[in-house]
């Protein structure tokens, strides 16, 4: 049967068999390819999951899924390299930038990027992070800020907010025997190496597609050998700051963003 003797329904049947049509016509959200098909073990509304999301997609639409190495922290996205269907590796507590300097290095044709919460880039890793940016090493830096250390049971952390309760201040952070929060993002911007710095959050569906943006944009430098980039994302944790998912986006967006306000902290001038 050629395509003019074909009723109406036998033509969509045949498209459907070719899969030159989406079966569903109202299919605006599905799984991209570099994601893989595993439940996360985030908790419900924990901003984690769209922060892979978002790197998932941005990977996909660049078409470079195998030119990809990613390195995960310790952390809550210990398991990062279970969801991204990307080459992955682990890091040692805070050492996902060193790590990623060392592939970069060795493999400088690959877009690579570490993926670190703030106990991670910002405590522990405070060294690495510094160093890696000031030498300007042509990766990608996510920063995940949720202003606690999440996976060991919501201790304060270095970007945890003046008055902010934790499990090691439980009154609140007093500035004064606490010391203050480290505006780390603040601080790479900075150093020479640096060539985009941005602050991006996760706790609306505009702000999503900022941070989308800001990764993507940062791949693209990274293929023009720019220097580090460097994306904060201000996240959730809505488990240990004990709040419901939706509690805990208000209060991100009431505490947390006047602190640390988004936008671009070093923009590059052409
Ligand atoms: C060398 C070392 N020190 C301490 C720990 C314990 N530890 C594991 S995760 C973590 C904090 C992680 O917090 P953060 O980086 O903010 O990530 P989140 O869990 O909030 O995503 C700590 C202190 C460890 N695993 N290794
Ligand atoms: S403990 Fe916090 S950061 Fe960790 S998965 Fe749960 S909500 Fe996310």
């Amino acid at each position: 049967m050629n395509e003019k003797t074909m009723t109406e329904e036998q033509h969509f049947e045949q498209m459907i068999a070719e899969e030159s049509i989406c079966i569903n016509e109202n299919l605006v959200y599905e799984r991209p390819e570099t994601l893989t098909d595993t439940p996360m073990h985030y908790c419900p509304g924990c901003g984690h999951g769209v922060a892979h999301r978002i790197i998932a997609e941005v990977i996909a639409e660049l078409g470079i899924q195998d030119q990809t190495i990613g390195v995960a922290p310790v952390g809550c996205s210990v398991l990062a390299y279970n969801y991204l269907n990307i080459d992955m590796t682990e890091a040692a507590h805070g050492r996902a930038s060193a790590v990623a300097t060392g592939i970069k290095r060795v493999l400088p044709d690959k877009y690579v990027f570490s993926y670190q919460g703030d106990g991670d880039l910002a405590a522990i890793g405070t060294g690495e992070t510094i160093h890696t940016c000031n030498r300007g090493e042509n990766i990608l830096i996510v920063f995940i800020n949720n202003g606690i250390y999440g996976m060991t049971g919501g201790q304060m952390a270095p970007t945890t907010l003046p008055g902010m309760k934790s499990t090691t201040s439980p009154f609140g952070r007093d500035v004064s025997v606490m010391g203050n929060p480290l505006k780390i993002t603040d601080l790479v911007a900075q150093l020479p190496g640096t060539y985009y710095v941005t602050r991006c959050a996760v706790n609306s569906p505009v702000n999503v597609r900022k941070a989308k943006a800001a990764i993507k944009k940062s791949f693209e430098y990274q293929k023009e050998k720019k220097g580090t980039c460097f994306v904060e994302i201000v996240s959730n944790c809505p488990s240990n700051w004990k709040m419901t998912p939706v509690q805990a986006n208000k209060w991100l967006e009431e505490n947390m963003l006047p602190y640390y306000p988004l936008g671009d902290l070093k923009k590059p001038s052409n």
